[in-house]
């Protein structure tokens, strides 16, 4: 436990309560993981999936809210801002759950001084509403490519091949869907100039990102419905982007071809 050593880790757009929720590759980072804070950015659960009567809620999922409890319990300081599919706990803003400190943002000083705001990032869809493409993910089509999602990766963990998101590889190809990411980007730039800091960190839009523009670094955690990606800080404050399907997958190929330690293959590729 604890191989992987960092500052920080940020993770968001769980979807706890969906049936797409990637827990197990989740919770195996969070196994791995030894840091000292914990920052959840948004829609960990599903809330909307439940009104809907159609909760999902293996132990899993159980056994992933017990591991942050854990957590929190040995020491790490774990921020949990509700986005807009768990909002209801933005009634919570404020208050300690479990050792679960709840924010509507959070301001992070990052171990090299630079400030980072973080927020789930609905905040900026009025911004970045119109848009054709976003309906229709948002309705019919986002729960067909689910469905053909989950199809494809039955059949590729039968095969033995590591998770692949197909919605993922089918919205890429949309330039639609990129002006999207792009407008959001912006948006979220444009705040954190006005705010005043140096860094912000989002999630809500399911695309990790981690770049800069006009000395200001923009950084989303992703989503562990499709892509399995987090932020993290290392202990000099450089950020960086964790793909965790891939590099868990690396690690277990690490561990049976020789008896390097899982540490080693960690955060790099
Ligand atoms: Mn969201």
């Amino acid at each position: 436990m604890g191989a992987l050593k960092l500052r920080s880790l940020f993770v968001s757009d769980v979807h706890l309560g969906t049936r797409d929720a990637r827990v197990e590759y989740l919770l195996d980072l969070l196994r791995q993981v030894e840091c000292e804070n914990l920052f959840l950015v948004g829609d960990v659960f599903d809330i909307w999936k439940m009104r809907g009567g159609r909760w999902h809620w293996p132990a899993l999922n159980t056994e992933l809210l017990q591991q942050v409890m854990d957590m929190a319990a040995r020491g790490t300081k774990v921020i949990y801002i509700p986005g807009n599919h768990d909002e209801f706990f933005r009634d919570y803003v404020g208050s300690l759950i479990a050792g679960v400190q709840v924010e509507q943002e959070w301001e992070h000083r990052l171990a090299d001084g630079r400030r980072a705001l973080l927020l789930h990032g609905d905040e900026f869809d009025c911004v970045v509403r119109h848009n054709r493409l976003l309906k229709l993910i948002g309705n019919a089509g986002y729960e067909v490519l689910m469905l053909m999602n989950r199809a494809s990766n039955h059949l590729r963990r039968r095969l033995g091949l590591s998770y692949w998101s197909l919605s993922a590889s089918l919205k890429r190809q949309v330039a639609n869907a990129m002006e999207y990411v792009r407008k959001f980007e912006d948006a979220a730039l444009h705040h954190a100039h006005e705010r005043g800091v140096e860094v912000i960190v989002c999630g809500h839009i399911h695309h990790a990102s981690l770049r800069e523009e006009g000395g200001i670094t923009y950084a989303n955690t992703g989503d562990w419905v499709e892509h399995c990606t987090a932020l993290v800080e290392h202990g000099d404050g450089r950020l960086e982007l964790m793909r965790w399907a891939e590099q868990s997958m690396a690690l277990l190929d690490t561990a049976r071809s020789s008896d390097a330690p899982k540490a080693a293959a960690g955060v790099t590729a």
